[in-house]
């Protein structure tokens, strides 16, 4: 079994294998141990990777980046509004209200979700692996934010389908890099928990979690975030600084001209890293718009007097971390800092006067989470548990109102561990609806709803007016989403009828399999999520009852609806279209690649012709190569420059039948020339 990792950055793609020796980061066919987050789509086939982020300038509006922000979302979300406005590619309004991606491809308007382009990078990163790794691949674990909504888990599931891929868990960045950090560890104290801070600063976001490590298990504490600071509000200071100094100086105006704009975006990012290594750097753009040069120049001084409020916004989620964990930071063992976006010495220096020490980085820090992913996926059976912190409030309310709440209201308090399951009992008389939500607003991003899926339970048997008591299982799965595995009525022998008895069939008290999409089984279910104190049989409050009499349990069937999630005949006819768009490149590249060779032996020919065979051949047939040749040379530059395989293999064939007699009789002269030689040895 494969065992893989996957970071998808905003930014950057890494993708981790556990092997014997440990764990290795895959390069790509660019032998680059990172992958640009990008998928273009070109005249007649898409690019992804590196050559996807070759194509941004040449091809803006049919180059999709940093679709991360969007999967899961909705149009009409202000964080939504303000990210589209910085992509230079068209997107509107879906019909269930989320984003649909538009641009022209294959000579028509093509219309794809979200999910659907992060497929897309998803059987990207499939296939680099495969060809690295010389087998098929579908299990893996994947990195995903902490404050990821249950519907942006379930749209990274789909994605991750629409590649093929089987997710064994998603998992938060920070809880994967923790991972990676503590099982190598060796230095923890027995005398208590150890516990570390770790930091992760992006392109997009930043995360905070504070995780305590004892012997064989590892909790996540607390967490907290910043769904919009990362590595681009940096350039995006640079970006406004130089764009004012320009407008000044060259009286031009990039926000006017989206490839200016792209261009000056991408030369700030470069200028930014510069800055991490030098007291100052110079930007320079040949012919940046209006056929005008520019050129600039920035102190790091400066640039960091400009980002102040960024850096003061890093130690918000810090502080939250640390308030929520209780603890004070003499209690820290230590700060990791990880994440590209951190390399600006400026951030460090925050970190320090925050935490009273200077951050560390024992772990790499733009690999640490797809390896923390590719270590969860090769030991899913749990040798080291791994306990994670739920990032929202999620209440439950059935049609009489909501469910076992605490006094705010949520049945599953912000920071409640997973995976874990919630029994409840309720008692009705026939079938009946219910609803998890987000039971606090405010800990999510403004304009998502409070909606987050819906459940009937039934139809089950009541006998006559008399409730029953309906036993629902609610699970905190693997993947963080909210999901009833099962709901079951206990019925004592003899109001069995035997009808009902045939298909009645007795369950354990074991996880059930999955009957939804997403709903992976948790190694280790418990009452209450704890999994330390794991018991043969959970549920308490039968116990007894089942001692003294036989009980008969009856699976009651439960369909679930999720709000604005794919349909499965979407997420087919996504699997369908994704396969189409992968034969069309396939096609291209063999294409690619049959012209290329096509060109080789026009060079080859040229080559021999003029050496190696010469004096095998007739002026005639000379002059026949020859002008061939120039022909087919000149035809490749120009119509032949975008013809189909069978042409260019044609093309191909017909030079070698011209060489064949010339080349024959090279082979028999030197023959000739072997055998006299052996007469003579
Ligand atoms: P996210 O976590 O937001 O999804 P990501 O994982 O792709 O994104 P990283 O690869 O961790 O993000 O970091 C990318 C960011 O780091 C970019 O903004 C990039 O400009 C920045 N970065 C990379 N190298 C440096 C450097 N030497 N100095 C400053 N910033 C850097
Ligand atoms: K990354
Ligand atoms: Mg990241």
């Amino acid at each position: 079994m494969s065992v893989v990792g996957f970071d998808i950055g905003n930014e950057n793609c890494v993708i981790a294998v556990a092997k014997q020796r440990g764990i290795d980061v895959v390069l790509n066919d660019e032998s680059k141990r990172e992958t640009p987050a990008v998928v273009s789509f070109g005249v007649k086939q898409r690019f992804m990777g590196l050559a996807g982020a070759a194509c941004a300038t040449m091809n803006p509006k049919s180059t999709i980046s940093q679709v991360k922000r969007l999967i899961g979302r909705k149009f009409k979300e202000p964080d939504v509004q303000n990210d589209l406005k910085l992509f230079p590619f068209e997107s509107l309004e879906g019909p269930d209200g989320g984003i649909l991606i538009s641009l022209e491809y294959l000579g028509e308007i093509q219309k794809f979700t979200p999910e659907h382009i992060l497929g897309m990078l998803f059987s990207h990163l499939k296939r680099i692996t495969e060809k690295n790794l010389e087998m098929p691949i579908s299990n893996c674990v994947i990195g995903i934010p902490s404050y990821f909504t249950d519907l942006q888990r379930r749209a990274f599931l789909d994605a991750a389908a629409i590649a093929g891929l089987k997710p064994l868990r998603l998992m938060h960045d920070c809880t994967a890099t923790a991972l990676g950090y503590g099982i190598y560890k060796t230095d923890f104290s027995d005398a208590g928990p150890t516990y570390v801070v770790f930091v992760d600063i992006g392109h997009c976001d930043t995360q905070v979690c504070i995780a305590s490590f004892e012997s064989g298990q590892m909790r996540i504490i607390s967490h907290a975030f910043d769904k919009n600071l990362g590595g681009r509000d940096f350039d995006e200071v640079l970006f406004s600084y130089f764009a004012a100094q320009f407008k000044e100086q060259y009286d031009i105006n990039v926000y006017s001209n989206a490839k200016a704009s792209i261009r000056l975006r991408a030369s700030c990012e470069k200028l930014k890293k510069v800055l991490s290594a030098n007291a100052e750097a110079p930007l320079n753009i040949e012919c940046l718009m209006d056929e005008k040069d520019v050129m600039g120049f920035i102190r790091r001084e400066d640039f960091e007097k400009l980002s102040l409020d960024l850096q003061e916004r890093i130690s918000v989620p810090c502080r939250k971390a640390l308030a929520d964990s209780g603890l004070t930071v003499e209690k820290l063992h230590s700060v990791e800092l990880v994440g590209s976006g951190s390399r600006i010495p400026a951030i460090s220096r925050r970190l320090t006067s925050l935490f009273k020490r200077e951050p560390s980085r024992t772990v790499n820090a733009s690999e640490c989470v797809a390896r923390g992913c590719a270590l969860q996926c090769a030991m899913l059976s749990p040798i080291f548990h791994v306990q994670d912190a739920f990032p929202f409030s999620i209440g439950f309310s059935s049609d009489k109102g909501p469910v076992c709440t605490l006094s705010n209201g949520a049945l599953l308090q912000k920071h409640h561990p997973f995976p874990s399951v919630k029994i409840f009992s309720l008692r009705r008389t026939h079938i009946f609806h219910m609803e998890a939500y987000y039971a606090d607003l405010s800990e999510l991003p403004t304009g998502v709803s409070s909606k987050i899926s819906s459940f009937k339970v039934g139809p089950f048997q009541a006998s006559h007016m008399e409730a029953t008591k309906v036993k629902v299982r609610l699970q905190l799965n693997i993947h963080g989403i909210v999901t009833v595995v099962s709901a079951s009525q206990l019925l004592e022998d003899d109001i069995v009828d035997p009808h009902a008895r045939s298909d009645a069939h007795l369950t354990s008290d074991k996880m059930e399999a999955e009957s939804n999409r997403g709903s992976a089984s948790v190694p280790n279910s418990a009452e209450d999520g704890n999994l330390k104190h794991l018991k043969p049989s959970s549920m308490s409050a039968d116990d007894g009852m089942r001692k003294s009499k036989v009980v008969k349990r009856l699976d009651i069937p439960v369909s679930e609806h999720v709000y604005g999630r794919m349909a499965d005949a979407e997420l087919l006819e996504a699997q369908k279209k994704e396969l189409q768009l992968l034969q069309q490149d396939l096609k291209m590249e063999h294409t690619k690649d049959k012209k290329n060779a096509l060109e080789s032996y026009v060079y080859e020919m040229r080559d021999k012709i003029l050496y190696k065979y010469l004096g095998f051949y007739t002026e005639l047939e000379r002059e026949r190569i020859s002008s061939n040749l120039e022909q087919i040379e000149e035809w490749l530059y120009e119509d032949g420059a975008d013809e189909s395989v069978d042409v260019y293999t044609e093309k191909l064939e017909y030079l070698a039948k011209l060489l064949d007699p010339i080349e024959n009789r090279y082979k028999e002269e030197e023959a000739r020339a072997q055998a006299s030689k052996g007469l003579l040895d």
